[in-house]
């Protein structure tokens, strides 16, 4: 072979490592695309299988229907959870993590057969929990408090599956330290990286939390140890529960920033606001884990006062600050689009009929008036009494998962489905109102449940009619109503989780394949016809003329002040005085 020859085998090899993505230029990593798809269809399909036991459990809460026996009603209670706030999730996590490092900063993929090793954990851990839990004998929900007591392979199943989730963290850093090394983008990683990054760090901690104390439950159930203190149990264990909803929070705020700088061109209105507010997750979150434990006995009032009234705010101002920053880059996007009359002609010309635009605005609006102000409300020492264990506690994080993070991750699936899996949506008249469907009945069963929740409904409940109890109870009669409610909503919800999930698959299968011709097309429609580079460069917006975003906020803050001071009011007539 001569040196020529073999020079541009080497040329050659290194050519087939990498694809040119059409539509934005960027040097697509292959391996890094491959495990992008493995972890997106892991993901759906346990948003498939947990989605059908959110549907069981709610058809279960309504009265009038009361479809499954009580064991199975906790059963699939607890592979709900599972299957959707972890699996689907993770899986979904970590496509963004590849995504964020290798594709946005043009680089090769760090260590991919370790990153394969990271999906066949996960995958086996996901299959051995819910195996343990289908098998009947680990109906312990998704907190798994001790004393009660799972089987052993629960515990095993979700230790393999953290481990597996902390080496893709590690890929993801690898992947930084390759790209800074190799210069493969110039100047600081972009606004999305920095998020995933957020999120990334976050995880190492939630993981370590979670190795911590379900390694010693795990032995506890193999009956090597004889006893797990149940308070030092839930203060750990909230460490890794709370946690893992701020990389959520994180990564769904990454996934905002990214389709509003892809479907409009939106930059942060400053990158070292938005920055800062993701270092605020980092430094504040574990102190807000303390909001789980504030009816518990063994904890002092004074530890619970200062972790939630005073360190859990600086968290929510993060999430204050993106929920600004983000409407207002898409503003001051859209009026240089051209859109610059009055204060919302920006907003009504948006790009409604993009499923990932509009998926990512209303996860936007949903999670912040829904989700985020209820999350005040219940994180509030002495206001969380009101609702503490009720169905205003999950009324609260289907608000914040569901229609902040699951909306977010749908929105994005319609750019990864021409971008990295290069086929074009199908369906794309019903794929236009999938996002509205779906954040519709979300948003019914988060309202639902908190209608239920105020009115004294307990969360985890079989019969709220308390049928066999020695002693009668009745709630009052709006409670059957609010669970009617929300049973018709979670159909709701489930059509549009299902048309998601029949769109994702059906596009898999029989998408029209995605060419440089067709690709800007495909990702639906767009203001300015091409795919903008704010997604990949470091830069601000450069205004603050943002008039729109201003009433918005106001309209907000208005909303969050009248609903907190009612829930005082409430106290007050729990306990009056005088
Ligand atoms: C079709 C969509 C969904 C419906 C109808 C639904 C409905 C429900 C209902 C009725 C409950 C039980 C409340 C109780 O009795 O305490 C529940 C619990 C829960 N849901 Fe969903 N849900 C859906 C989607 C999701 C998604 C996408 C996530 C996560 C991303 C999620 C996470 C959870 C969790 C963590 C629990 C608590 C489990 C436990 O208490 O152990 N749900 N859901
Ligand atoms: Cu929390």
């Amino acid at each position: 072979m001569s040196i020529a020859e073999s020079h541009s085998g080497i040329i050659g090899g290194i050519a087939a490592r990498f694809r040119t993505c059409p539509a934005t230029g960027l040097q697509i990593d292959l391996a890094a695309e491959r495990l992008i798809k493995a972890n997106a269809v892991a993901a759906v399909v346990f948003l498939l299988v947990g989605g059908v036991f959110g549907l069981l459990v709610a058809l279960t809460r309504w009265p009038a229907v009361h479809l499954l026996p009580a064991d199975m009603f906790y059963l699939v209670l607890t592979a709900h959870g599972l299957d959707v706030l972890l699996l689907w999730i993770l899986f979904f996590e970590m496509a963004v993590l590849y995504f964020a490092s290798a594709v946005l900063l043009n680089c090769r993929l760090a260590a991919p057969r370790f990153a394969w090793l990271a999906f066949i954990l996960m995958l086996v851990g996901g299959v051995l929990t819910n195996i343990a839990v289908l098998q009947g004998d680990s109906s312990v929900m998704f907190t798994s408090y001790v004393p009660m007591q799972a089987s052993p392979n629960f515990y095993l199943g979700l230790i393999l599956f953290a481990v597996g989730a902390l080496i893709g963290c590690l890929v993801f850093l690898g992947t930084l330290v390759i790209a800074k090394e190799e210069k493969t983008y110039e100047g600081s990683i972009p606004l999305v990286t920095f998020g995933a990054l957020t999120a990334c760090i976050i995880a190492i901690f939630t993981i370590a939390s979670g190795a911590i104390i379900l390694i010693p439950t795990w032995l506890w159930s193999l009956g090597y140890i004889s006893h797990i203190d149940t308070l030092m149990y839930k203060l750990i264990w909230w460490g890794m529960g709370h946690s893992s909803q701020q990389i959520n929070v994180a990564a769904h705020v990454a996934v905002w920033y990214a389709i509003a700088a892809i479907t409009v061109g939106a930059k942060p209105l400053s990158e070292k606001v938005s920055r800062t507010a993701f270092l605020m997750y980092i430094l504040f979150l574990q102190l807000a884990s303390a909001h789980h434990l504030l009816v518990e006995p063994g904890i002092s009032a004074e530890w619970k006062v200062f972790n939630t009234s005073y360190a859990m705010y600086l968290a929510v101002l993060g999430s204050l600050i993106h929920g600004m920053t983000v409407p207002g880059a898409i503003e001051a996007a859209q009026r240089r689009n051209g859109f610059v009359n009055g204060a919302f002609e920006w907003l009504r010309k948006a790009p409604w009929g993009n499923p990932a635009f509009a998926g990512m605005f209303l996860s936007l609006v949903l999670f912040g008036f829904l989700g985020g102000i209820s999350g005040v409300v219940l994180g509030t020492e002495q206001i969380n009494i009101l609702m503490h264990n009720t169905l205003y506690v999950p009324g609260h994080f289907h608000a914040t998962v569901v229609a902040g993070t699951t909306l977010a991750f749908m929105a994005l699936t319609y750019l990864v489905l021409p971008l990295i899996f290069q086929r074009k949506v199908i369906l794309p008249g019903l794929a236009k109102w999938q996002p509205y469907l779906f954040a519709i009945g979300v948003s019914g069963i988060s309202l639902f449940m908190m209608g239920a929740g105020t009115l004294g409904v307990s969360r985890r409940h079989w019969d709220i009619t308390f049928s066999d109890a020695a002693l009668s109870f009745d709630y009052p009669s709006a409670a059957f109503l609010m669970l009617g409610l929300n049973g018709l909503s979670a159909i709701l919800a489930a059509v549009g989780g299902g048309l998601y999930i029949v769109i994702t698959v059906g596009s898999l299968l029989f998408g029209e394949k995605v060419t440089a011709d067709n690709v800007v097309e495909a990702l639906g429609p767009m203001p300015t016809r091409k795919v903008s580079e704010a997604v990949k460069e470091y830069g601000n917006a450069g205004t603050f003329h943002l008039p729109g975003t201003y009433i918005l906020v106001a309209v907000f803050f208005t909303a969050f002040v009248l609903y907190y001071f009612v829930n005082w009011k409430y106290v007050s007539d729990l306990w009056p005085m005088g």
